[in-house]
């Protein structure tokens, strides 16, 4: 029997202060009409921007957690993979995807890795050369350009022109997955906007969505933009008015979060624009490019 409310495996880690991963994942979807499962990679007291983070690596339990779903027949309308913390981690998100493969799976992957041109901190090459097999896998991924580097082993260029990001979308499409959105794309004639570019194959069209750049990195923005073109997708939006909708998410996230004195750590304040999911987009300002 099909779910009566699509059901989307989350696999995220949990982590205390500064929202980020599922502290965000869940409530969004949730608003969104989705029902989220998560299978937890770790338990963390903060996300890592805090120094001294304490974390509890649930890896071992992972695969014993899946098995557990495994005996109980649930069926999934997707599989949505975040920040992963190992090679083995990867391979079990591998492994789900294999199982609950159909035709109508939307399997969903940001394959977070750095950001500004530099991988973060607990990113090794191995889990880089990982990652780029994960891709493979998935309907949909959400890189920022220093991710699209990493998974393409291009030199980091932080203003790639249109032409660039296009063919590198191009490229990451051949490789497996049907639609590529590539995010934090400055804006070649306005540097006051930023952006994403997107490609759908079957249609071989690309999009553009703009806002205005906030001078402002929050942990987690990357989290709810994927969630929010998920959750999209999901209600049975289009691509480009998917990522339309989480542009101007996650833009009014920052915007209520960046007018006050509080630490960059912390992320945004989700629960102030959360109500906005509910409703659905008012002005659309795509582009085909
Ligand atoms: O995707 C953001 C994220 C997820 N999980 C953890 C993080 C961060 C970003 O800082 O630290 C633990």
């Amino acid at each position: 029997m099909k779910n009566p409310i699509p059901r989307l495996a989350a696999i995220h880690d949990l982590s205390g202060l500064g929202k980020v991963s599922l502290m965000v994942v869940i409530p969004i979807l949730s608003t969104m009409g989705v029902q989220v499962t998560p299978l937890v990679t770790a338990v963390l007291s903060s996300n890592t921007e805090y120094a001294d983070f304490k974390m509890l690596d649930l890896t071992e339990q992972m695969t014993m957690f899946f098995e557990h779903w495994k005996n109980e027949g649930i069926k999934l309308d997707a599989i949505y993979s975040g920040f992963l913390g190992s090679d083995k981690q990867i391979d079990i998100v591998k492994e789900l995807i294999d199982f609950y493969k159909h035709e109508e799976l939307l399997v969903v992957v940001d394959p977070v890795l750095g950001d500004d041109g530099k991988p973060y901190a607990p990113m090794s090459l191995k889990l880089i050369e990982e990652m780029k097999k994960l891709i493979c896998k998935a309907n949909l991924i959400t890189p920022n350009t220093t991710e699209v580097c990493l998974l393409l082993d291009e030199p980091y260029n932080s203003q790639p022109n249109i032409e660039q990001v296009k063919e590198w979308a191009l490229r990451l499409s051949e490789q497996g997955p049907e639609n590529v959105v590539i995010t934090g794309v400055h804006n070649e004639q306005n540097p006051h906007l930023t952006g994403v570019i997107a490609y759908t194959r079957s249609n071989s069209k690309f999009w553009r969505v703009s806002c205005t750049y906030i001078p402002a990195s929050y942990p987690g923005t990357g989290d709810i933009f994927t969630s929010v073109v998920t959750g999209s997708l999901l209600q049975g939006d289009s691509l480009p008015i998917a990522i339309d909708r989480a542009v101007q998410f996650t833009s009014q996230a920052i915007r209520s979060t960046f007018g006050r004195d509080r630490n960059i750590k912390e992320g945004v304040l989700i629960e102030k624009v959360l109500d906005g999911l509910k409703s659905p987009i008012f002005g659309s300002n795509y582009e085909i490019i």
